[in-house]
């Protein structure tokens, strides 16, 4: 069997020789036009005038739209239809779309957009969260989840308090392949759009309300995304609608490919929060009462900040068992492009918090934070219930501490730091062992289903179409893997196809990490389908075969490319000329599948309930190193355990959970989005934003699978792994706070989210603190 085996991801060669097409290499076909777009110079204020007359004179310049060319519907938006693809009046933030160009060559385009003019009247803009908490200007309403009694008496009731503002800081996806879609007009007002998305069916949803033709008018078809990391889910809409708008107008087919400036500047990031809380706890560190009160910058409009804010809520408690609750969440209107998903979508915020919290508090207590955390893991019986009244079943995370404690040399080393910390000069250690707990399942329960299609040809090889799309994950790998293994077939006898509208109806994003779990099960379950019918017409070729035997389907097994009786297993038919012959038979080869996970329930109004499926856990154990006089970091050492069940694909795995964790790395110690008092984006290209790069990876990196055969409930007992491994990283920037507490105890008090050079040494020399009026840690 090929499930549990590295096999390689099915674009690897692709990858690493350049032939796997990306939307870009997409050869164009005649007539194609190039298409893109104005952006808003200003982040708030009235647009008065458009004056496109010079830009339309410009040789191969074939038109420029605004709103008033819009067919439909300009206002779309996955929750409420609140923001619009074209500047409509008002001006929101600087990089908004304001008028689309079409032009013969990307020259042409160019000249012409810069030859646009705009009238506008400026208004001063809503930046930053503090002015839009004092102004009260927030998106949607207040989302909480609590238990237990009245959070300021608990909080009295404990011996220790702390108490204290955190502030977080965004993440720019940084996919490789930026936003783009090519859009083909067809009859009748049809259209099919190619397009960089995790997200299919939206964008079929958003181009048909646009054009104001009904859904069946509009196929959407991605055959794989340079890269998503949540930045795809939802806008990826704007180019599409770009597209479809020019090859609706023109009749040409039109292409969008967003340059990489162009895309940091008018896309939306992980959401920068800010923190307040309150946490009661005992002698020996164990949380009595935690209050929460988030704040997150949702940019100018919903999109999923709703989303994102309730999976914060549901992971404030990260792996700590909270006996008395108060977590509340709020999104904060800014003149910013609308944040969105990011790998982990709201978790990584409030995990960081937590952690955060525990160290202040072994800080406080004068207690190794390992004792702390410990102290407070999610356990067995009335220890195991989170917040929001979900079970923690098969709760492995006391074990996975204790192991990877172990395994790492935890205590030795934090011993050996200290002593090295009283002595050295130059260099500042710390080390930290956090854990991590996500959730599996969309909180919004009708996303948790897939479908998928199987079709077998008469050669025995198979095609796999599924609504989950390919951004470098693997989910095409490893459901090739289990599609192959129900066939018995050798994983080269099957491919997986283009996601597309037209195959695969009313799917659901490729997000929240469950993909394989939804769209391999539905896979599995349409092969299940053609098997039962295979296994009949085997029963009775097999039985003519050998006298004496009765046919009987469930003796019927596939593997190894050959069908045969269990019972008499040196009768072997091919799998090839046996599907051959089924059709001559007129038995149907094809089959639709269809998934939804059972068991989940979640009650949005009164914040309880059975949001998620299973758990993925894990911890980190990550040691740093800073230099004392420049605010340096180096991740000197990482030791990651993680429980992803058993693995479909270790070497895939392996591939996304050291991904993640650098990638978590980067949000907690390098990525800074800094922007002028005009709201305009300043760290817009790989020069001036710093994602980790492999000199950044730590130099002694040890990577261990948690072992588990447990998680009977889903596919192949396997665990989602594509976001949790991020929020492993969260120990890099806990390991900085440790480390400065060796310096000064009031430093690391002061240090907020991420943990850059300039944070590092404002902590150590005792600056200003960057967010006024923050972060004192107030003890009483
Ligand atoms: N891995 C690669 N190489 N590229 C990506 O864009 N996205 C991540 C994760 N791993 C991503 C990735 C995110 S945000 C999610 S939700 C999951 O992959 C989605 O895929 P899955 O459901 O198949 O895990
Ligand atoms: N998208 C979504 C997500 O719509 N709901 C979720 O719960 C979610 N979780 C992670 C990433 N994307
Ligand atoms: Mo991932 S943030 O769920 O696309």
């Amino acid at each position: 069997p090929s499930v549990g085996t590295t096999i390689p991801h099915d674009s690897a060669v692709g990858h690493v020789t350049g032939q796997a097409y990306y939307l870009d290499d997409v050869p164009s076909i005649a007539g194609e036009l190039h298409v893109g777009f104005l952006p808003s110079p200003i982040a708030c204020g009235a647009l008065t005038g458009i004056d496109a007359a010079a830009a339309r004179a410009i040789p191969g310049v074939v038109a420029v739209y605004t709103v008033a060319d819009v067919p439909a519907h300009n206002m779309f938006g996955p929750l409420a239809a609140d923001e619009p693809l074209l500047a409509d009046g008002r001006l929101l933030y600087v990089g908004q779309p304001v008028a689309i160009v079409a032009a013969e060559t990307r020259e042409a385009l160019h000249r012409g957009i810069a030859a646009v003019k705009l009238a506008y009247a400026e208004e001063p803009p809503l930046l930053s969260l503090e002015e839009s908490i004092d102004q009260q200007r927030f998106l949607g309403v207040e989302r909480r989840i609590a238990r237990g009694g009245e959070i300021e008496a608990e909080l009295a009731k404990a011996p220790h308090r702390l108490s204290g503002t955190f502030h977080i800081g965004g993440q720019e996806q940084f996919y490789l392949e930026s936003q783009a879609a090519i859009a083909y007009p067809g009859e009748e007002g049809q259209m099919v759009v190619h397009s960089s998305t995790q997200n299919p069916t939206e964008i079929q949803t958003v181009v048909a309300e646009m054009l104001g033709v009904g859904f069946h008018d509009v196929v959407c078809v991605t055959k794989r995304m340079g890269g998503g990391f949540g930045g795809k889910e939802t806008q990826a809409a704007i180019p599409a609608m770009m597209a479809a708008l020019v090859a609706r107008k023109t009749g040409r087919a039109a292409r969008v490919i967003f340059d990489k400036d162009t895309d940091m500047c008018s896309t939306g990031k992980r959401h920068p929060y800010l923190v307040r809380w309150a946490v009661g706890f005992e002698r020996d560190g164990r949380i009595h009462a935690l209050k929460y009160e988030f704040f997150s910058n949702g940019g100018c409009s919903l999109d999923l900040s709703p989303s994102i804010m309730e999976r914060t809520l549901l992971h404030a408690d990260n792996a700590y068992y909270i006996p008395h609750a108060d977590f509340r969440g709020r999104i904060c209107f800014t003149n910013l492009p609308s944040n969105t998903a990011f790998r982990g979508f709201g978790g990584p915020q409030a995990m960081a918090a937590t952690e955060n919290i525990i160290e202040s508090i072994a800080q406080h207590l004068a207690l190794d934070a390992y004792d702390v955390r410990r102290a407070n893991v999610y356990g067995v019986a009335d220890r195991n219930v989170t917040p929001y009244g979900q079970i923690v079943e098969k709760n492995h995370l006391p074990e996975i501490f204790e192991q990877l404690a172990a395994s790492s040399q935890y205590h030795a080393r934090r011993a050996e730091i200290a002593r090295r910390n009283a002595s050295d000069p130059l260099t500042l250690r710390g080390l930290a062992l956090t854990g991590m707990k996500f959730g599996i399942s969309f909180t919004s329960k009708f996303l948790n289903q897939g479908n998928a299609l199987v079709n077998l040809y008469t050669d025995g090889t198979v095609q796999v179409s599924t609504g989950g799309t390919e951004m470098g994950q693997g989910l095409n790998t490893k459901i090739r893997q289990m599609v192959a293994d129900e066939f018995g077939l050798d994983p080269s006898r099957v491919r997986l196809m283009p996601t597309s509208t037209e195959k695969n109806n009313n799917t659901s994003p490729t997000a929240a990490s469950a993909s394989t779990d939804l769209n391999g099960a539905a896979a599995v379950q349409a092969c299940q389908q053609i098997k039962r019918r295979l296994k009949k017409f085997a029963a009775d070729r097999l039985s003519d075969k050998a006298e004496g035997l009765t046919p009987s389907p469930r003796h019927v097994v596939f593997a190894e490319n050959v069908v045969y009786d269990r019972r008499r297993p040196e009768v072997r038919i091919a799998f090839g000329p046996l599907c051959d012959e089924a059709r001559r038979e007129r038995v149907d080869l094809g089959a639709r599948g269809f998934f939804a996970t059972p068991g989940i329930d979640f009650n949005r109004e009164t914040g309880r309930g059975t949001p998620f499926f299973y758990y993925t856990q894990g911890a980190a154990a990550v040691e740093v190193a800073i230099d004392r006089f420049t605010g340096e970091l180096t991740v000197a050492r990482a030791d990651l355990l993680i429980d992803i069940g058993r693995s479909i694909n270790p070497g895939v795995d392996r591939g996304q959970i050291i991904g993640g964790f650098i990638q978590g790395m980067g949000w907690v110690t390098a990525e800074a989005l800094e922007y002028n008092a005009q709201g305009a984006l300043l760290s817009h290209s790989p020069t001036t934003y710093k994602i980790p790069a492999v000199t950044d990876v730590p130099i002694d990196f040890r990577l261990a699978l948690f072992d588990n055969n447990d998680n009977v409930q889903n596919i192949r007992r396997s665990k989602a792994v594509g976001e949790p491994p991020l929020m492993l990283g969260i120990a890099a920037w806990t390991a900085v706070k440790n480390a400065l507490s060796y310096a000064n105890a009031e430093a690391a008090t002061f240090l907020s989210l991420p943990a850059t050079g300039e944070e590092i040494l404002r902590c150590l020399s005792f600056q200003v603190p960057k967010h006024p009026g923050s972060p004192k840690t107030a003890s009483h």
